[in-house]
């Protein structure tokens, strides 16, 4: 794949003003492919944390804030839909083809770090689908705003490993069983030579 077009590769620095369709609502997709509608009645039931003094830092044209954005931390809507706790790697990927990846251990991590939020209000206010609804916050980023990702359309929980296909599935069953495959074809040659030898009056 060509890396320009990798969402989660971004090769430029320049904001898109406008948001990619009007509705805020996104896909939460588990490791198994399956996905989850995440509408804002979803994240409005969720305990909602606030973001003092958050600025957006954006190389070559300037710094906005201080804002203070609202809503659920990242952690409790991916626990909310999804119980499991052994994924490592999620990306958060907007309707503009925006996005950035985070690593567990960022959200579990640092107690005393300000959490990732998914954000759906600012100074208070419902946040508009302009001003990024629903936008992530990532609070350690304070140098650039490429982890702030406006229009959060896709948050995809990443497979541990990717799941193989029929072919490969049938190599890596074979693999795992060539021993006792191996072992069991010696058996019955074996059990047959000594049959042959038996009828044949030996
Ligand atoms: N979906 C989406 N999110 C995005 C971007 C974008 O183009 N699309 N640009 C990033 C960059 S480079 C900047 S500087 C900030 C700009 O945020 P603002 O439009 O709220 O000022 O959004 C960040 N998040
Ligand atoms: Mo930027």
């Amino acid at each position: 794949m060509n890396p320009y077009d990798d969402p989660l590769q971004p090769h430029s620095h320049d904001p898109n003003p406008e948001p990619p369709s009007p509705f805020p609502d996104f896909r939460l997709q588990l490791p198994d492919g399956t996905e989850k509608l995440v509408t804002l009645d979803n994240l409005y039931r969720l305990p909602a944390k606030t973001l003092n003094d958050c600025y957006i830092v954006s190389t070559g044209h300037g710094t906005t804030g201080p804002f203070a954005f609202s809503g659920p931390t990242l952690l409790t809507v991916v626990q909310s839909f999804f119980r499991q706790v052994d994924w490592h790697t999620i990306e958060v990927i907007s309707g503009d083809g925006f996005g950035t990846r985070i690593q567990a251990d960022e959200l579990w991590g640092n107690a005393a770090a300000e959490p990732m939020i998914l954000a759906y209000a600012i100074d208070g206010k419902q946040m508009s689908r302009h001003e990024g609804l629903v936008r992530l916050i990532v609070p350690s980023e304070t140098d650039d705003a490429l982890r702030q990702v406006k229009w959060v359309e896709r948050i995809r929980i990443v497979p541990k490993q990717q799941p193989l296909g029929w072919y490969n599935r049938t190599l890596d069953l074979l693999r795992r069983w060539s021993f006792i495959l191996l072992v069991v074809a010696i058996t019955i040659s074996l059990l047959s030579l000594l049959g042959l030898w038996w009828f044949s009056g030996g």
